[in-house]
């Protein structure tokens, strides 16, 4: 089956471009496009960019915010560590997949085709994370799903979390998980490192470490992160998520790290709507944003994403997967809104995260790749930021996900309607 998809926008290209798409995958993309016996779409102008990638997401956790004992009074990270820690045992599995298919819903609704999701294995029953690899392989057809072995609690703070993130892998997950700032002393941060690193390399999995997501300029286990992972040659395949604590390091330290990252090939995950929620509680005024250095990150050609991170969970009470609104947090709260930076700002909730999760083989508008993508109410990408533009249109491997039509407004007058 051929579709023609006529007349899109795509972000650089001078000319409106058609999208040929056969078998699930393009086959041409160019001004114009003469195809027989192909069904075809106008899409008018409107601008179309790969799927949105959420890279960072607890789905085990979500819709849990209101639950008894679970709300956090401080709004601390360290406090919703320990309501979560206090009142997530004995959800069922059943329970888990409902809430997280939800979750699920909202983000494909709002755009979202990938997903990296952490799975909380600091339970000796396993369940959330089983109940997550029922999940990925259930709902593959319309989202693809990585999961994090996650010890929230801590490799060793949690007695035999190692072990639990070890038997995580052999289950199936996808990704090495860890929380260095969590664990009781510093040696067992980094022990944790380490362990992360040999679990990656023993099982041929991708790293993605809960790493200084903490005001404390001393967390600093991105830096043995960085030197293990490119002593490894797998800098590529690590992921640190947060690095709150660069935020608040001295310039001196953070630039001599930023070559390292960038020599190491290290991809950062920045969750500016719970980071800005969550850190500085601690500060009054001067009050730091605690967000990592997205710019800096940028600009010294290290990668860089967002994500959501959390809907209603106890760390964040709202959130809703419309990764158009992360974007639009993100780029205020990181200063990122020169001309240039704003027509470039959707590869923070699209290529970028598609680097990060390492499915650049598939991913992206170019022929060979899978035919997924999204046509967005907004003739360009600087007015797809300024409006925060919706989705009309969500296509996956040549199939319509979803198709949406715009809202309309009746007025009288002329100028509103
Ligand atoms: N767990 C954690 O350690 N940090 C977070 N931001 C969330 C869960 C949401
Ligand atoms: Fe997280």
């Amino acid at each position: 089956m051929k579709k023609l998809y006529r007349n899109a926008t795509l972000i650089d290209a001078k000319a409106p471009q058609d999208l040929l798409v056969e078998e699930g995958k393009f086959t041409a993309i160019a001004p114009h496009i003469e195809a027989d016996a192909a069904e075809t779409i106008d899409l008018g102008g409107r601008l179309v960019v790969p799927p949105y990638v959420d890279p960072h997401l607890h789905l085990d956790y979500v819709y849990t915010a209101r639950g008894e004992g679970a709300t956090n009074g401080t709004g601390t990270l360290f406090e919703g560590i320990q309501r979560w820690s206090e009142t997530k045992a004995g959800a069922s599995s059943e329970e888990i997949k409902r809430r997280a298919r939800q979750a699920v819903r909202e983000e494909v609704r709002a755009g979202v085709q990938y997903i990296r999701t952490h799975a909380d294995v600091t339970d000796p029953s396993l369940t959330a994370l089983k109940a997550l690899l029922e999940l990925r392989e259930e709902l593959k057809d319309i989202v693809t799903i990585q999961i994090v072995s996650f010890p929230q609690e801590g490799m060793y703070a949690y007695p035999h979390g190692a072990e639990l993130v070890e038997e995580g892998l052999r289950l199936g997950a996808d990704c090495v998980g860890g929380i260095p700032h969590y664990e009781l002393a510093r040696e067992f941060g980094e022990k944790s490192v380490h362990k992360a690193v040999e679990l990656a390399v023993k099982y041929d999995k991708l790293i993605d470490l809960h790493c200084d997501e903490t005001d404390d300029d001393q967390s600093r286990f991105v830096e043995l992160l960085t030197a293990l992972a490119y002593m490894e040659g797998i800098g590529e395949r690590t992921t640190a998520s947060h690095t709150c604590s660069l935020g608040s390091v001295n310039n001196a330290y953070a630039f001599r790290m930023m070559a390292n990252f960038r020599r190491a090939g290290l991809n950062f995950i920045s969750c500016p709507t719970e980071n800005i929620y969550l850190e500085g509680r601690q500060d009054s005024y001067p009050k730091r944003r605690g967000l990592t250095r997205v710019k800096e990150l940028l600009a010294a050609g290290v990668n860089v994403c967002f994500a959501q991170d959390s809907i209603e969970d106890p760390w964040y009470p709202l959130g809703n997967g419309n990764m158009m609104n992360i974007l639009d947090h993100g780029i205020h709260i990181c200063q990122m809104m020169s001309f240039a930076e704003i027509d470039h700002a959707l590869d923070l909730i699209t290529t970028n995260g598609a680097r990060t999760l390492h499915i650049e083989d598939t991913y992206g508008l170019a022929p060979g790749k899978d035919a997924s993508f999204l046509v967005l109410d907004a003739p360009s990408p600087f007015e797809a930021i300024r409006q925060r533009a919706g989705v009309l249109r969500s296509v996956r491997r040549g199939e319509e996900l979803f198709t949406r039509v715009p809202a309309q407004t009746r007025s009288k007058y002329d100028l509103l309607a």
